[in-house]
């Protein structure tokens, strides 16, 4: 049993409402679990982005921040701790992490220009389309395959990178490898990987950045199971990753421990260069980038907390704790259990539902009823659908994602989930399929709304 490396000073209230009056909330809801009010929520796995909770150093931090309009010192913190971290020179402030994917993909992306990455995160994906470009996934095959298990399940195909490369690099706007892979269950990618990647983008002339959000897992994934690397501090195989790429972006919400921030980095001036008139535009001058100095301080010493081996230890050791109780209790799980998230096999779970009745989002409402309990849908609703043919797409995975936030909940909590699943599977066969009732037009699981198939 991992021991978590904190103990708590600060505690917030959570509170189980009854059965009917879940049933209640969620019908509300329009059956998505995107629209419940967080009072309604008992244990809420929604995600681990920007629900983190943060340390007496970084609240006091905040207490001296700077909140100058320009050249704040602030900043001058969250640089350098930024650069230290990363080795990256430049760094742009933005609000969070979909915000520096509009600015990169603004100065990156032509119409009719692919991005190629292993597979890139819903917000990525829309970004790019956004600027007319076209995302491409190439994670190798056995992510498809929730029984794996493989330590490098978020590894990019490099036949199929290398491919794609000598087809089209000309086409190509630039290549992003997300770590670890969130949509591929939080699974992490190897060093070489990340550094054959790296020379192949070079080899062709093709930019290669990381979607960092959630780098620091990835690094503790490296040091556990890559040969080479257990002898490596995390903070030493941080800097490896990072020294293979023309920089990143970052959502700050997740691997640096905060609620609210992120940032692009840059190897080289130009690029830097290049962003900052957009950075202006969207999210503020280059010192403060949609953010408040107080959100600069809490990342300032967040990504610093965020690369502490007992702290990763515990929380990825958290995360296979819940994994591990899951799977002994029959529930079907990606394996191996990935990051910063168990993911729930929802055709295989609710196997009776077909794909086109969104089983791993009617699980996560179904879960919510059973218990208070709020999870998320990566799947078949979250997927989209197909630009050309506006039919749904049919992704191989209809994850359930149940997320844990950093630092929030004890291993009770986590019990309690295993027996919410528990019972959940004793009444599975009876659970019927959503349907539309109204569809949003872009990322549409976030404001989507659903009825009970009859
Ligand atoms: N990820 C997540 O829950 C938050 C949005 S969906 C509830 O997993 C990657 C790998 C992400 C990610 C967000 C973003 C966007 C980029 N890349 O949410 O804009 O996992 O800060 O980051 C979410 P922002």
């Amino acid at each position: 049993m991992e021991v978590p490396n904190f103990k708590i000073k600060s505690v917030e209230g959570i509170k189980l409402i009854p059965r009917e009056e879940r049933i209640k909330s969620i019908e509300k809801a329009g059956l998505n679990v995107f629209l419940l009010k967080s009072d309604e929520i008992f244990i809420d796995l929604l995600t681990d982005s920007g629900t983190n909770a943060m340390s007496q150093e970084q609240w006091s931090a905040i207490m001296k921040a700077d909140e100058s309009y320009a050249g704040a010192r602030s900043f001058d913190n969250f640089k350098n701790s930024i650069s230290k971290v990363t080795g990256f020179e430049f760094i742009l402030p933005v609000h969070q992490g979909r915000a520096a994917e509009h600015i990169l993909d603004q100065v990156l992306i032509e119409e009719g220009q692919s991005v190629l990455g292993n597979i890139h995160f819903d917000t990525t994906e829309a970004h790019i389309q956004h600027r007319k470009g076209i995302p491409v996934n190439c994670v190798i095959e056995e992510a498809f395959d929730c029984e794996k298990e493989l330590d490098f399940k978020g590894n990019i195909c490099l036949k199929k990178l290398e491919k794609l490369l000598e087809k089209n690099k000309e086409n190509t706007a630039y290549v992003l490898h997300t770590v670890t892979c969130n949509s591929g269950g939080g699974q992490p990618v190897s060093m070489q990987n990340i550094r054959e990647a790296s020379e192949l983008c070079k080899k062709f002339g093709v930019l290669f950045f990381l979607d960092a959000a959630r780098f620091a897992e990835n690094a503790f994934f490296i040091k556990q199971r890559e040969k080479g690397f257990q002898n490596k501090s995390i903070a030493e195989i941080v800097l490896e990753m990072f020294s293979f790429a023309d920089g990143c972006t970052m959502s700050a919400k997740k691997d640096a421990i905060v609620n609210m921030g992120g940032f692009i980095a840059f190897r080289k001036k130009e690029l830097y260069e290049k962003c900052v008139p957009f950075g202006i535009l969207f999210e503020g001058f280059p010192t403060y980038g949609g953010m408040s100095g107080r959100d600069l301080e809490a990342v300032a010493v967040g990504i610093k907390e965020g690369i502490q081996e007992d702290y990763l230890s515990y929380r990825i050791g958290q995360v296979k704790y819940l994994g591990e109780k899951l799977s002994e209790a029959g529930i079907p799980v990606m394996k191996p259990i990935g990051g910063h998230a168990v993911f729930v096999d929802g055709k295989k779970f609710l196997e009776h539902l077909p794909q086109e009745q969104f089983p791993a989002h009617t699980l996560a409402a179904e879960l919510y009823i059973e218990s208070g309990i709020r999870a998320v849908e990566i799947g078949t609703l979250l997927a989209g659908r197909d630009p050309e043919t506006k039919e749904n797409k049919m992704p191989a995975l209809d994850l359930m994602r149940l997320t844990i936030p950093r630092r929030v909940y004890l291993q009770e909590h986590m019990d309690y989930i295993v027996e919410a699943m528990k019972k959940l599977k004793e009444r599975k066969e009876k659970i019927k399929g959503l349907k539309f009732t109204f569809e949003s037009p872009v990322l549409r699981h976030f404001w989507s709304k659903f009825e009970r198939v009859k």
